[in-house]
């Protein structure tokens, strides 16, 4: 089998040698490119009707970050894990930091919580009531805090502010107070730190959403300061949105910021990653790596995140298999012939244009990832290595009762 592999491997190489594609570059890049986990991915979880227990859940952050460890181990492109404010409330964020560090991993983007708490049932930023306004803004402050003591360069934000009926609110008084809010957080943040700001055309609110779409979320980076940018979650927009232009559109104006990926069918299903839409993503990346190519985009820093919630699938496989998705959109992005596909755009040949896309895309690049882990010293396949880690049979043992409740949302 794995000499099939291997001839699989030297036959693709001899095809990339062919087309004049660097595939020692190719391989360098997919053994840097880090992909966090959210540590809110591998606790219990479930919809508004209802949470789900599933056997060997992470009960609380040690867990979460033990899980997190776990899925670097096998995949060796995940070292670090993202947390949500107070989900992830410890008293000492400088012994968390030490115990990421302990099992490998450390802590990545920060995420305050603004939506939970009963005091922001109507809205934080936006909130008319301004004793409220500044609640948010103190918990805002008090996570820049936080990632000051472990050392993380991102705050992840995320509002759920918004409105269920017309007349409820004024949508410029709202905007001024949104403004007002962000221009604060962005003179707090700490040197080298940025801030990114994540939207979503409804839910909670169900009549309008105070950051609904990538352009509101862009506008606010430009009235914040410099060091705001975008956050990219794929199940944020309204069903047909070209994902891949609003991602080519944000890294021209330097404003991407990042990406939470999932995937979903209906809403914000925060399902597997490219489980139902995978050339969406594909198309993704493709606009990343075009930009990575392209000497003229510097400064390109993108936060690649995840932010799912597996219900159904086991959640460690699941993030895995999410991780393992993501590689290999990415892997058959960098297959693209790019001086061909100029090419074929000059001279306005579409059906050739498209077709060298699908080349790429339709390319079974398992060869090439299973290669890549071996260089790295990994298993070739990460699912199949967690599945016979024992892993599971170790947590569905030891993880019985809650210990400090769901920990996410659900
Ligand atoms: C909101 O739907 C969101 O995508 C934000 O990123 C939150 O932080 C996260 O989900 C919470 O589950
Ligand atoms: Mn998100």
């Amino acid at each position: 089998m794995s000499d099939l592999v291997d001839r699989e491997y030297d036959l693709l190489a001899e095809r990339l040698a062919h087309q004049g594609l660097d595939l020692e570059g190719i391989k360098e890049r997919l053994k840097v490119q880090e992909i966090e986990t959210p540590s809110w991915g591998y606790g219990n979880s479930g919809t508004r009707f209802g949470v789900f227990k599933q056997a060997g859940a992470a009960r609380d952050l040690h867990e979460r970050l033990a899980d997190a460890a776990m899925v670097h181990q096998l995949t060796g492109v995940c070292p670090s894990t993202a947390i949500h404010i107070p989900w992830d409330k410890v008293d000492d964020f400088g012994a968390l930091k030490q115990e990421a560090e302990d099992l490998g991993i450390r802590i990545g983007a920060v995420n305050p919580n603004v939506f939970q708490d009963a005091d922001y049932k109507m809205g934080s930023f936006a909130n008319s009531s301004e004793r409220v306004r500044r609640n948010a803004l103190d918990h805002l402050v008090a996570c820049i805090d936080i990632m000051e003591q472990v050392n993380s360069k991102v705050l992840s934000l995320w509002f759920a502010d918004g409105t269920n009926y017309p007349g409820q609110g004024d949508f410029r008084r709202r905007k001024h107070w949104f403004e007002a809010g962000l221009r604060e957080v962005h003179e707090a943040l700490p040197e080298g730190a940025r801030m990114l700001i994540e939207y979503k055309f409804f839910e909670p609110g169900f009549y309008l959403t105070d950051i609904a779409d990538w352009g509101m979320a862009a506008f606010y980076c430009k009235h914040t300061g410099p060091r705001a940018q975008v956050l990219v979650d794929l199940g944020h927009h309204p069903l047909s949105t070209n994902i891949e232009h609003v991602v080519a559109f944000l890294i021209d104006e330097g404003l991407l910021g990042g990406f939470h990926f999932n995937n979903r069918k209906y809403a914000d299903d925060d399902v597997t990653t490219g489980s139902v839409n995978p050339y969406e993503v594909f198309l993704i990346y493709n606009e990343i790596v075009a930009a990575e190519d392209d000497p003229s985009i510097r400064d390109l820093d993108i936060a690649y995140m995840v932010d799912q919630s597996h219900n159904i699938k086991p959640k460690m496989e699941a993030m895995i298999q999410t991780v393992v998705f993501i590689q290999s959109a990415y892997a058959r992005a960098l297959l693209v012939d790019r001086n061909a596909l100029l090419a074929s755009q000059t001279e306005e040949d579409t059906v050739r244009s498209e077709s060298i896309l699908q080349e790429a895309f339709t390319t079974d690049v398992r060869p090439l990832l299973a290669r890549v882990r071996k260089e790295m010293g990994l298993h070739p396949d990460p699912v199949a290595a967690y599945r016979a880690s024992g892993y599971f049979e170790k947590i569905a043992e030891e993880r019985v009762g809650e210990l400090e409740g769901a920990g996410s949302w659900g």
